[in-house]
């Protein structure tokens, strides 16, 4: 089976789902975006469990953006979840998406987010999950380019999730989503 895709335009943290989705950074402790929304709007509990997930994390090479290594973390293109704390939801899926640079990005890593946050999510038995579009602020993906990759990836992924639900926080991601619907 794979997840009936819908369409919603406005802020995830308003969502109601079994499982909302997080672009988060490898350090796991918050930030900007949407990132900072869900842990203003959840509260602290969603980062206290997320400091207790990164201290079981393995130390690793990764570096901050800035160039600072940040020690423990989560691989970009790798999702873990939490309590979803305050959201009308049980779960926040925390993900890393990819850098864009330059030179481009790792189309790859980018899909392995919306795949292994599925299968986060089928591990967690979640059958609503919510999704914000990953790596399109902050880490500068090309929404077309990005749209396309988030919705051939849970396109060619198998789940017991029933819906997937994309939320485009502008009318920009909504139209480069609905595109890529046709
Ligand atoms: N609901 C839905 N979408 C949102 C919301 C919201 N409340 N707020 C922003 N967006 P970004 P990234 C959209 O920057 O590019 C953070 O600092 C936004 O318009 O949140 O993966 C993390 O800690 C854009 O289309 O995530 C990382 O350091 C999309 O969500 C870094 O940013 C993603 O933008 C991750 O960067």
């Amino acid at each position: 089976m794979t997840a009936t895709i819908t369409l919603v335009q406005g802020d995830i943290t308003r969502q109601s789902a079994d499982a909302i989705v997080n672009a988060a950074n490898s350090s796991l402790l918050g930030g900007g975006g949407v990132d900072g929304a869900i842990h203003r709007r959840g509260g602290p509990e969603i980062l206290a469990e997320c400091r207790a997930l990164r201290a079981s994390l393995p130390h690793s090479r990764l570096r901050s953006s800035g160039g600072t290594p940040i020690g423990r973390g989560l691989p970009t293109g790798q999702a873990v979840a939490t309590t979803a704390g305050r959201l009308d939801a049980r779960w926040v899926i925390h993900t890393v998406g990819p850098v864009h640079q330059a030179s481009g990005g790792d189309p790859a890593l980018l899909a392995s987010c919306y795949r292994e946050a599925l299968r986060v999510a089928d591990e967690l038995g979640a059958r609503t999950v919510a999704f914000p579009a990953i790596s399109t602020g902050v880490y500068r993906w090309p929404m077309d380019d990005a749209a396309r990759i988030a919705v051939e990836t849970v396109r060619d992924t198998p789940t017991a999730v029933e819906e997937v639900r994309f939320v485009l926080f502008d009318d920009r991601a909504y139209e480069a989503f609905v595109r890529q619907l046709g």
